[in-house]
């Protein structure tokens, strides 16, 4: 495993796509510090920010050890937990076989549940309007995936041959899954999976960071914050 001297930069708020990073930098075992971005009150559009993160999304890394010993900076999780995983040679394997089935079930969270989940979210919680449509169409959505998800685990301890980064990836957006409508019980093997996951000292690590921020944003009620992050429009 390679040796990290200088602490990575995590830019972060504790929400399902930041826990992803910092439940991998918790399992790496590897020196971080965190810069808190909080979302609510407009942190993702300062210039700064900005630089390393164009989308106005966090997370985003700075590696001050980058590839040839320079800084480089990483935005977009997926790609955050692939440059950490190869880094490290870690939690995604070298085999090209077994790095697929780590890629197939990475690129389905970071286009599929976490969107979906995330439309879910939004429309159950923090739309102004209870929009039925909208309601069950992500809910509905969300529920598919999750069995996709629970026929994949039946049989098998986790989402690749080994925990990898993709199980990382997914665990986040199972933690709200009351706020997406959904019932464990109704997906055992899921369930089982995520029961497994929260057994882990990192996992459990990775998902308190922040705990405190996230507990005094109510974004559901919270007008300012609903103003930053809902209507965003090209700037
Ligand atoms: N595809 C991105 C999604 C990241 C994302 O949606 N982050 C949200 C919080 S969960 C964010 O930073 N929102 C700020 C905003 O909407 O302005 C990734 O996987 O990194």
């Amino acid at each position: 495993m390679a040796d990290q001297t200088k602490p990575i930069e995590l830019h972060y708020w504790p929400t399902p796509n930041g826990w992803k990073v910092s439940i991998l930098l918790e399992e790496l075992g590897v020196p971080y510090d965190l810069k808190l971005v909080n979302i609510g009150a407009g942190d993702q559009f300062k210039p700064e920010f900005l630089a390393i993160s164009p989308n106005n999304r966090m997370p985003a890394i700075v590696d001050p050890e980058g590839p040839g010993g320079q800084p480089i900076s990483v935005f977009e999780s997926g790609a955050i937990l692939q440059y950490l995983a190869r880094k490290f040679g870690r939690f995604y394997p070298a085999d090209e076989r077994k790095r697929v089935a780590v890629d197939e079930w990475l690129f389905w969270q970071v286009g599929g549940l976490g969107p979906m989940a995330g439309q879910a979210h939004h429309f159950r919680q923090y739309a102004p309007e209870k929009i039925s449509y909208g309601i069950d169409r992500y809910t509905n959505e969300v529920n598919r995936l999750y069995g996709v998800m629970n026929k994949r685990l039946q049989g098998r301890d986790f989402l690749a041959d080994e925990y990898s980064i993709a199980d990382m990836a997914c665990v986040g957006w199972i933690v709200p899954h009351k706020n997406q409508g959904q019932d464990l019980d109704d997906f055992p093997h899921l369930k089982r999976w995520f029961e497994t996951l929260n057994a882990r000292p990192a996992v459990e690590r990775g998902l308190a960071v922040g705990k405190e921020e996230r507990e005094k944003l109510n974004l559901a009620q919270d007008k300012n914050a609903q103003s930053v992050l809902f209507g965003q429009r090209a700037r």
